[in-house]
């Protein structure tokens, strides 16, 4: 698929953790076959927040039009990033933690108002990746376009009998 916008990186993804990697590469794997140029950069709003922040101010100067936050735990990240920019934030809460999530979940959500976080389910890197699509679609008709298509592939699954598709799921 050809990259929408030349190419130029439109997605920034934060994440908390080198640990997260094995998650987060699924956001980029669903922009990319969008056609949507992203890039993942590690930082922590915890441990590394001076580092948080020059990432945002690079991608305002860049050009980057959405910014997703990806953080186990106490996941303040998303949420630091949304005070730091105007651009719309995703928070990704990621499993891992003693309550398996819960924990991101209500930390990433519960923002105050006026400081809003566009948050995904628990682990839900598909969701992240589609939301922002759904976002740049607006401003790109090529990246509406992609949408389309994975819109009218998902619905082939559904217009096939029973039969044919657990044919198909014996047959794996
Ligand atoms: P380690 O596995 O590196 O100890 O991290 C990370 O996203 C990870 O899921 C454990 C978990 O801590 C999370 N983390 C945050 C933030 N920074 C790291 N929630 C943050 O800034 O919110």
């Amino acid at each position: 698929m050809e990259l929408a916008s030349n190419g130029k990186t439109l997605v920034g993804i934060l994440t908390g953790s080198p640990n997260d990697l094995p998650t987060v590469v699924k956001v980029r794997d669903t922009l990319t076959d969008l056609g949507i140029a992203s890039e993942i950069v590690v930082a922590s709003a915890h441990r590394t927040p001076d580092k948080v922040v020059a990432y945002i101010d690079r991608a305002h100067k860049e050009g980057v039009q959405v910014l997703i936050g990806c953080a186990g735990m106490a996941a303040h990240l998303a949420g630091v990033i949304a005070g730091h920019t105007r651009l719309p934030v995703i928070g990704l809460p990621l499993s891992g933690g003693v309550v398996s999530g819960l924990d991101a979940l209500l930390a990433t959500v519960q923002m105050p108002p006026g400081v809003p976080v566009a948050t995904v389910a628990v682990d839900g890197a598909k969701n992240a990746a589609m939301l922002a699509a759904r976002i740049l679609a607006l401003k790109f008709p090529e990246i509406n376009q992609a949408l389309e298509e994975a819109a009218k592939k998902e619905r082939a699954r559904y217009d096939q009998t029973a039969d044919e598709a657990l044919a198909k799921l014996t047959a794996k």
